[in-house]
């Protein structure tokens, strides 16, 4: 859109009925964010560190840019960027009725109509990890059932501070695991696409193992919000079918045995990451 230096207020351009850019500047801060539905970060490495879309229904303030905080009620995150990553495009799916959209059969075609589908965020995160100093693998697991509507993963996103070395996600059908996305954490932490149609239905079972080295650390890592605390952290974007939209899950049970038993052998000995 246009030059970020201008306006310290954010801006709202409507294009047509659904779609709408915003521009979130920071006045003193030259990077600045932009976006349709796809999201494309104006921002380098050396001026910010990770940039956080938030979505809530009380917003901590309306009027002024420079509060502390995002949301008095629950926060979504709607897209986050760090360490350089490309921009995130939304498929078109979700941008306007496609007749050869998956699902065929839910779709509801008409250009003032509303979209058919909905973007959200799925959330696994461990909250109990623990890294051993000089141990050289620590693998943090975790899983849950999946108890809801069917949902359509189409990017994920990893997450860790410096520990981490590859961060991948599963569906678990029948016993089946199917891989969902596997990233290093070290690489742009952006969201990437799903490597195949992997839909994700009630039954199911999500899956994510971040795995860690405890190398060249004097004392045990918790997980925690500074750079010297660890994070394990892989997000689904799915899309669903907006007659029962649900743009927020998370994830947060530590994966036990027997469950990780069935976890696939290929994280153990990681060396192609
Ligand atoms: C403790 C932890 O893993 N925090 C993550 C995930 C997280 C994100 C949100 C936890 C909660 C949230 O409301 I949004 I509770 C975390 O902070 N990850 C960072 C960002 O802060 C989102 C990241 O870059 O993924
Ligand atoms: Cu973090």
């Amino acid at each position: 859109l246009s030059d970020c230096a201008s306006s310290t207020r954010s801006q709202q351009v409507f294009t047509s009925h659904d779609n709408f850019s915003v521009n979130i500047r920071m006045p003193g801060v030259v990077p600045c964010f932009s976006s349709t539905v796809d999201f494309v970060p104006h921002a380098k490495m050396e001026t910010v560190h990770h940039m956080l879309l938030f979505g809530c229904r009380t917003p901590v303030s309306t009027s002024s840019y420079c509060v502390q905080g995002t949301c008095e009620d629950e926060a979504s995150i709607m897209y986050a960027w760090a360490r350089n990553a490309p921009p995130t495009k939304l498929p078109r799916v979700i941008k306007k009725c496609d007749q050869n959209s998956e699902p065929p059969n839910s779709l509801n075609c008409g250009s003032s109509q509303r979209q058919p589908f909905i973007a959200g965020i799925y959330l696994l995160m461990s909250v109990d990890t623990v890294i051993l100093p000089g141990k050289r693998v620590t693998n943090a697991d975790v899983a849950c059932d999946y108890t809801s509507y069917p949902i359509y993963p189409f990017a994920f996103r990893t997450h860790t501070h410096r520990l981490g070395k590859v961060v991948s996600g599963y569906r678990i059908r029948d016993g089946k695991w199917t891989q969902i996305g596997r990233q290093s954490p070290q690489l742009p932490q952006a969201f990437y696409p799903t490597n195949k149609d992997v839909n994700v239905k009630y039954g199911d079972t999500i899956a994510a193992r971040c795995m860690f080295t405890g190398e060249g650390r004097a004392t045990k890592t918790y997980i925690g919000g500074t750079s010297d605390d660890e994070m394990c952290n892989f997000y689904i974007m799915y899309y669903m079918d907006n007659k029962h939209v649900i743009p927020y899950m998370n994830c947060m049970e530590t994966a036990k045995d027997p469950k990780l038993c069935l976890c696939p052998k290929d994280h153990e000995e990681d060396k192609s990451l």
